[in-house]
């Protein structure tokens, strides 16, 4: 469990990284805005995703999670997005189930939400889930491991799902490979939720270009062997606070999950994700 924060650099450096997180969180529920702009990141942050609308119907295994209970109604209770790759199960983001102060949280009234491309709607369904399996070896501090897997209450029956990359298969991703990436998180960097699912296209970064940008110390620590990176030299393109748990895929397949980064879209500070491929056999032990 992370200690308090500020009570180690480390876990004052996983707060800096995700502070926007909490933010989002917070947004997401009626919380003065003014209490919110203490606690802001002071740089400005250029405009995500940079992306388009995109839809459920195009891409219908893309899910959202939510919990109207914690995060209010307006935009469903959207926290974090998710990937159903088979009729009961949904690969998300481990991150999505912590709280930088409390450690493991329960998200009360958890629902998986398919086929709805605007969060302010009813369209789809809200599947209620029946157990949350974080990788055992997950760390929040160090971010490894980053994966959890949602079994649903409810069966999806013959909805499309999305094929994970094998385990140790990074061929179909090498560094230079067009990705995208998909959610309903922060458009601009300052926790503007976009209420109709966005993606964008990316690029994967050469693992050393990553462990550049995040040596250790305030940015982070890039470790190859559970994840990969994704973005453009010059930023404008990125996943943000509240995609988190979402798909990055590459020809159909899905390669990462969006975990974490500096900021949102800026330059040298790519999104960080955790590589699927090292994963996979993990996540298929409990499919
Ligand atoms: C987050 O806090 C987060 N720009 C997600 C993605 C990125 C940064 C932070 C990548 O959930």
């Amino acid at each position: 469990m992370p200690a308090p924060l500020r009570a180690d650099p480390a876990a004052a450096r996983a707060n800096r990284r995700r502070r926007a997180a909490v933010l989002a969180l917070l947004a997401a529920v009626p919380v003065p805005l003014v209490a919110l702009g203490a606690a802001a990141p002071a740089q400005a942050q250029r405009r995500v995703v940079g992306g388009n609308a995109a839809s459920t119907v195009d891409h219908p295994w893309i899910v959202a999670l939510a919990s109207r209970q914690q995060f209010g109604s307006g935009r469903s209770g959207q926290f974090c997005g998710g990937a159903l790759v088979s009729p009961t199960k949904v690969v998300t983001a481990a991150h999505c189930f912590y709280d930088e102060a409390k450690g493991r949280v329960e998200r009360p009234g958890l629902k998986v939400i398919v086929g709805r491309d605007d969060m302010r709607g009813t369209s789809g369904r809200e599947v209620p889930v029946q157990s949350v399996w974080i990788h055992p070896d997950y760390s929040f501090a160090a971010n490894m491991d980053d994966v959890a897997v949602l079994t649903l209450a409810e069966s999806q029956g013959s909805r499309p799902v999305v094929e994970l990359v094998g385990q140790g298969e990074t061929g179909p991703y090498a560094a230079g490979t067009r990705a995208q990436v998909y959610g309903w998180g922060d458009t601009t960097g300052r926790g503007d939720y976009s209420p109709v699912l966005r993606g964008v296209d990316v690029s994967v970064v050469p693992d050393q270009t990553c462990a550049h940008a995040y040596p250790g110390g305030q940015d982070g620590k890039f470790d190859a062997r559970g994840m990969v990176c994704a973005g453009e030299d010059k930023g404008g393109k990125d996943a943000c606070q509240g995609d988190s748990g979402g798909p990055l895929v590459v020809g159909g397949r899905l390669v990462g999950l969006v975990s974490w980064g500096t900021g949102c879209a800026e330059a040298a500070h790519p999104g960080v994700y955790t590589r699927v491929s090292s994963v996979a056999d993990a996540v298929r032990s409990v499919l």
